[in-house]
């Protein structure tokens, strides 16, 4: 088989993977974690489903980051479940992480590109139609579609999609999607619905009483 076909084979079989992988995607927050370990709260939702993770992690120092994320590695490594960092290339680099997720004002997706190579999953959130649109141009992993509700978790958001525009942003673009913003026990059905291909949870799996059951219930719900 020529170069080209084999190259276009593994792009393919990485979007299908990462497909997968997004179906219940948490994203950790240390404030809405009750106290608890983020260690903790990984291996539960991780033992109840979990199918990505990211950290998150906006207040602690490099060097704190570094170590959390080197203590997670090894957990989801075990559970063949892919580490996102939130933002930081640097520590993404750092730790040899499976990625990152970067936000509009974050570092451009070309030269995190450049930086962590072809095989790492990049991630980007959208927060309206026109970004959507424009992320069709990136050679990027998966768009997260952003907010799709209000939530109390995140306050500076750009207005929510809804579920209509998160059903046209899934249409218009041509990247695995995930929907972030409100995911829980009862907007999981309809969200799926849309024909989306995961949700980022943080509140109704961090702040849970058992992360672990909480997330089994959503991919429950989340059965078409
Ligand atoms: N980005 C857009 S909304 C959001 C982030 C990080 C928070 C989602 O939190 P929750 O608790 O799942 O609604
Ligand atoms: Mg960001």
């Amino acid at each position: 088989m020529d170069i080209y076909k084999t190259l276009i084979i593994s792009n393919m079989q990485k979007t299908e993977r990462i497909r997968d992988q997004l179906r219940l995607y948490l994203v950790t927050d240390r404030p809405l974690s009750l106290g608890r370990d983020i260690e903790w709260i990984v291996s539960e939702a991780v033992r109840g489903g979990a199918t990505m993770v990211q950290l998150r992690e906006k207040e602690i120092d490099t060097r704190e980051f570094i170590e959390l994320a080197l203590r997670i590695k090894p957990i989801l490594q075990k559970a063949g479940v892919p580490l996102i960092i939130n933002d930081r290339v640097d520590v993404a680099l750092a730790v040899d992480a499976d990625g990152v997720h970067i936000g509009q004002s974050d570092m451009p997706y070309e030269m995190a590109r450049r930086l962590l190579g072809s095989d790492k999953i990049i991630g980007l959130s959208a927060e309206n139609m026109e970004q959507v649109l424009e992320a069709n141009a990136l050679d990027i992993d998966y768009l997260a579609i952003s907010p799709v509700y209000s939530t109390a978790t995140k306050t500076d958001t750009a207005p929510p999609f809804g579920l209509d525009g998160l059903r046209e942003a899934v249409r218009l673009s041509k990247h695995p999607t995930v929907a972030i913003g409100g995911m829980n026990q009862k907007t999981v059905a309809g969200v799926f619905a849309t024909g989306v291909d995961g949700i980022a949870v943080v509140s109704a799996i961090c702040s849970a009483p058992d992360p672990a059951a909480s997330s089994r219930e959503l991919l429950k719900s989340a059965r078409l």
